[in-house]
């Protein structure tokens, strides 16, 4: 027998994804509730609010492309927005959905729970004073990048001086960006180099009294090119917007970039070099995702490509030893996530900044008054943790997610992630995972790829409420096929075989010291391709009833 339910649909987070995703399901027709465990919306850019965050893709390609009027009304300062600034621009487009009164803010869920007879979700949240939820169906968009993650070091509570990590920065009770810390003259640490230390460091730099880096494993960083959005550059892209987003939909990570059809090594050294030249000062991910097809799958094209930043790192960092220690010698450009930059390398040659390698003096402890490593004991003032996430699958496994006969996700995931399209997984009915583990949005351009999932799963929703559907599941066999799809995509990537949270490793997480298939690196145009035959072979590998 049908149970009736609160809500046809619940979703989990209001971040870009979740927002739209509530937005749609509303205006189909189905009532529907978000849930968001912060005190507002906006995902990572309501918490990443650390001293220069902002975005590595073009501000004109980092919004909602569905949304005409907002991309001809919003007009975009920099051509790589800062923090306060993309998250103006979400407020913005939350505005014009009128999306806020279809949340819960403060309401972190804690266990969803599918029952089988009934057909429904229920939803049990950490604060025991609200009442459970039940929807038939459970959209989760909680982001790949937002399960903060502390380094796994003994004594952080006993820390005297303040601290903060960079995605659960203090906010500006008045505004979008960053409370106003005072640093000045201050002594600061930073722990961690990926995306967000790189970025917290160019800030510290400038301020800080005396800036220790604590450095354990560097990642190949190259030019961002930002400067200001002129008003004639804003005015040529509102008026050519359909070029932009062709080229980002034709592109394999939903990025203005495209790779050159060409080998490396087929291209004469001369041009090569110069070509190389051009891209590492282009704007945003030129050299990442538009350099030479081969440079991140053949072993000696990415060699020489990872030996041209090093070299640029060499003349960039005046202390030769400080600069070997900036050069990653685990892998190759490109294999992890390439941060980018402004004048992150010069910071180097300040004298008020210093670097602690830890692969030789490892962190013992935090202590009371600073950082404890296996030389010295290091005083601070300010400790800031850019260590990261846990990512991609880190968010779901925080809540405990149970499908049929009781079945736990996290102990799936823990056995090895298998899902269909990174949306479904096998024994979880009307469970979508948003952005989450094999999805082709997860390593894309988020704002841009998660739509088009949101779309796409929309029409399946259109599609559910015309036939009376209630009951969406994958089939084993398209979980097993596409799973496998995902392995043999990313076993032709370098960074498939490059230990990094792509691939699933987290050396602050038991476990999690394995290589996994989290990404579908197929590309965008691919992935939407799929999208497409699936529905149009009317929702190939559902089973639906
Ligand atoms: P990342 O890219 O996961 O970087 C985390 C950094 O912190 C990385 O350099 C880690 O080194 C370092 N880390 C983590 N734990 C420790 C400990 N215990 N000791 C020393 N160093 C540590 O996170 P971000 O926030 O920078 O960026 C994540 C993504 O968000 C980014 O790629 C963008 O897409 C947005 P490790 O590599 O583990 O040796």
């Amino acid at each position: 027998m049908k149970t009736e339910t609160d809500v046809d649909a619940v979703v989990i987070g209001a971040g870009l994804t979740g927002l739209y995703q509530t937005y749609r399901l509303r205006e189909m027709g189905y009532t529907v509730r978000g849930i968001e465990a912060s005190d507002n919306i906006g995902g990572v850019w309501h918490h990443n609010r650390y001293p220069g965050a902002r975005i590595d893709s073009e501000s004109e390609v980092y919004g909602y492309f569905w949304n005409e009027e907002l991309m001809q009304e919003f007009d975009w300062s920099e051509r790589f927005a800062a923090q306060p600034e993309v998250l103006t621009y979400i407020h913005r487009a939350a505005d014009y959905m009128d999306i806020r009164k279809d949340y819960m803010f403060n309401a972190r869920v804690t266990s969803a729970i599918w029952d089988d007879a009934g057909g429904f979700w229920t939803l049990g949240f950490e604060d025991p004073s609200l009442t459970p939820i039940k929807a038939r169906f459970l959209f989760s968009a909680l982001g790949p990048l937002s399960a903060v993650q502390m380094p796994n070091v003994p004594g952080i509570d006993s820390f005297q001086g303040e601290s903060y990590h960079t995605a659960a920065w203090p906010r500006d009770p008045e505004g979008f960006g960053p409370a106003k810390l005072d640093f000045a003259g201050k002594r600061v640490a930073v722990i961690g180099l990926g995306s967000s230390g790189v970025q917290v460091i160019q800030e510290m730099a400038k301020v800080a009294g005396e800036l220790t880096v604590f450095l354990r494993s560097p990642n190949w960083c190259t030019p961002l090119g930002n400067g200001p959005m002129t008003s004639e550059r804003m005015r040529h892209i509102k008026s050519n917007y359909g070029e932009f987003i062709a080229k980002c939909d034709a592109s394999i990570a939903g990025f203005p970039h495209e790779f050159i059809p060409q080998n490396l090594f087929d291209t004469p050294k001369a041009e090569r070099d110069a070509k190389l030249e051009e891209l590492y000062h282009g704007p945003g991910f030129s050299l990442w995702l538009g350099a030479y097809q081969d440079v991140l799958m053949d072993p000696e094209a990415n060699r020489y490509v990872s030996d041209f930043v090093a070299g640029k790192i060499r003349q960039r960092v005046k202390d030769p030893k400080t600069a070997e220690m900036l050069i990653p010698k685990d892998h190759g450009f490109g294999m992890k996530r390439v941060p980018l930059e402004t004048r992150y390398y010069e910071v180097y040659n300040q004298p008020n900044v210093s670097v602690v390698d830890l692969n030789a003096t490892p962190i013992q402890r935090i202590a009371p008054t600073g950082i404890e490593t296996t030389e010295a004991l290091h005083a601070f003032d300010v400790i800031i943790y850019a260590t990261g996430f846990d990512a991609i699958k880190g968010s779901w496994n925080r809540i405990d997610i149970r499908g049929r006969d009781g079945m736990s996700l996290k102990e799936e995931w823990d056995k090895g992630v298998k899902t269909y399209m990174g949306l479904q997984c096998e024994g979880f009915p009307n469970f979508f995972t948003l952005v989450g583990p094999q999805n082709g949005a997860t390593f894309c351009n988020i704002p841009r790829c998660s739509a088009l999932v949101v779309d796409w799963l929309s029409d399946m929703m259109i599609h559910a409420k015309a036939e009376g559907i209630e009951r969406i599941e994958p089939q084993r066999e398209a979980v097993e096929s596409w799973s496998l799809y995902c392995t043999k995509l990313l076993d032709k990537m370098l960074l498939g075989q490059t230990n990094s949270w792509f691939t699933g490793i987290n050396k602050n997480v038991a476990g999690r010291d394995k290589r996994e298939v989290l990404l579908f690196v197929g590309g965008n145009p691919r992935f939407r391709q799929y999208c497409d035959e699936v529905q149009e072979d009317g929702y190939r590998g559902y089973v639906m009833s």
